[in-house]
């Protein structure tokens, strides 16, 4: 009879497998379980020699573990997770830990926190980010729930997470949802740089750079303080080769591109916190764009603009002023998510610490990056910090880079080349140094059709105005 298990874990697909290897090697025990038995016995005969319990049944899965017991769900979001837990709550004692570790909406999370509660159970919402290798050899795991579960799992959660200068890529995010929450708002974040990415590309390529040109550029910016593990697999995947063709991959891969719905429902909650992510909403929609696949080309057809060739432009020159042009994007939409996620945090009650939050993402997940360091030191220095863009250290970059970031984002224009991500950035830049926008006319619009009045600048806030204009007739 083996010892009982230290941890368990419930879906044996590739996060789970892999998540199942890293507990272990960390000298836990594992249980394990999957839906389809196959799957469990494959693994298990797989990994001989290590401390892995396979079981056939929930009921010797909860029963392999010792208690308090602690076991993760790492099944599809949605229906699945669910699922799951019904059957387990009547096999789990008090006090047992059950930990979602997949991309579940926030809300869902919150609901499960109250159902599980209720059962005198503990419940953990954990955003676990790095995809297959993150969760192999140390991810960034964002955990949400009550303080005193997060203390019983921290042991387990910092062994096994990514580390960073010897800190481990895991804190205590917050309570109920807080956790997947700032796991959305990461993978909001992380549309927003990698469409920024594909939109430097896209410039690199009408100025005639070869995918081997390209891919030497991106190594090198890794190099600097575009530092990230996005532009490291950038520079490889645009020098990796079709083994048929002997032709760059990245040019036979069809450009439609896919999505599993984190992104959208970043937009959703920035939508309903009225805050701006016009960034990341960029990029969630060239997502959406590309896959009208069959729209674009007819379109491409029959609506005019012009050719998307700068081939005569001086290449180190627009290098360089991608770079800048790229770096100020990213910031921006950095700060739009932080800020979505400070408004949130405020709203919830949640404690965020932004600065805690950008410094667990520099290892372990998609959006790791040598930059994340000065967020942590902008929110270090200033706690209260109401907008990363007015950070010192960001207001010097976002400085610098804001006249060749219009070069670049004007050339595009100019020669129909589409990019809306850096545009929208810039459109925001624009917009928040603007100490008076056009919304004057706006209120005369509203007040005109609406009677909804406004304020003046000759007068003191809060005294409101109505004109009586002119009627317009047909
Ligand atoms: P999938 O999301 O593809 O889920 C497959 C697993 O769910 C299998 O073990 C399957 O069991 C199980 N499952 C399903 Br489907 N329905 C079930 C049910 N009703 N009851 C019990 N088990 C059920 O796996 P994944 O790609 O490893 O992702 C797991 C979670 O991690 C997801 O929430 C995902 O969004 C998240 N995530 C994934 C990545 C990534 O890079 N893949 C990164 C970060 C987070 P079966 O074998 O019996 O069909």
């Amino acid at each position: 009879m083996t010892r009982a298990s230290d941890f368990g874990l419930i879906g044996l697909a590739v996060m789970g497998q892999n998540l199942v290897l890293n507990v272990e090697s960390r000298g836990f025990q594992v249980s394990v379980y999957n839906r389809t038995p196959a799957v469990t016995d494959e693994f298990v005969a797989a990994h001989p020699g290590k401390r892995l319990v396979g079981t056939p049944t929930l009921e010797a899965f909860v029963q392999s573990l010792a208690r308090p017991r602690k076991l993760m769900i790492m099944v599809k979001a949605g229906a699945a997770v669910d699922a799951v837990i019904e059957q387990l709550i009547p096999l789990l004692e008090p006090d047992d830990i059950v930990i979602d570790g997949g991309n579940s909406l926030y809300t869902d999370t919150e609901r499960r926190d109250a159902w599980l509660t209720a059962q005198g159970l503990r419940f953990i919402g954990a955003g676990v980010s790095g995809g297959e290798e993150g969760a192999r050899k140390g991810p960034a795991i964002m955990p949400g729930g009550p303080a005193s579960t997060w203390g019983l799992m921290r042991p387990i959660f910092e062994a096994i997470a990514a580390k960073v200068d010897g800190e481990p890529c895991v804190m205590h995010i917050g309570p109920g949802g807080a956790g997947h929450y700032v796991k959305m708002i990461h993978n909001g974040i992380e549309y927003g740089d990698m469409q920024l990415i594909c939109e430097a590309y896209a410039i690199f390529k009408a100025a005639g750079l070869s995918t081997d040109e390209m891919a030497a550029v991106f190594n090198r910016w890794n190099e600097g303080e575009l530092q990230s593990y996005l532009i490291q697999i950038t520079g490889k995947a645009l020098e990796q080769r079709d083994t048929e063709t002997g032709q760059p991959i990245v040019e036979l891969i069809l450009d439609q591109a896919g999505q599993k719905g984190t992104g959208q429902w970043t937009l959703l909650n920035a939508a309903e916190n009225a805050v701006v992510i016009s960034t990341i909403n960029a990029a969630v929609e060239a997502r959406v764009l590309s896959s009208q696949k069959a729209l674009r080309v007819r379109a491409s057809t029959q609506l005019q603009g012009p050719s998307p060739n700068i081939s005569g432009v001086d290449r180190a020159t627009l290098v360089n002023q991608v770079h800048e042009a790229l770096y100020a994007s990213k910031v921006v939409s950095y700060a739009q998510g932080l800020d979505l996620m400070r408004t949130m945090g405020e709203k919830k009650a949640w404690g965020l610490d932004l600065g805690g939050i950008a410094a667990i993402w520099r290892g372990g997940c998609i959006i790791r990056a040598r930059f994340l360091n000065r967020i942590t030191e902008a929110y270090r220095a200033d706690p209260g910090l109401q907008h990363l863009m007015l950070a010192p250290f960001f207001v010097e970059v976002l400085n610098r880079a804001q006249q060749p970031w219009r070069e670049v984002v004007a050339l595009a224009v100019r020669h129909g080349i589409a990019v809306p991500a850096f545009g929208a950035s810039l459109g925001y830049f624009d917009s928040l140094r603007s100490a008076r926008l056009p919304a004057n006319l706006l209120q005369a619009q509203r007040d005109f059709f609406g009677a909804h009045t406004y304020e003046r600048v000759d007068k003191p806030a809060g005294q409101w105005f109505h004109t009586a204009w002119p009627e317009v007739i047909g």
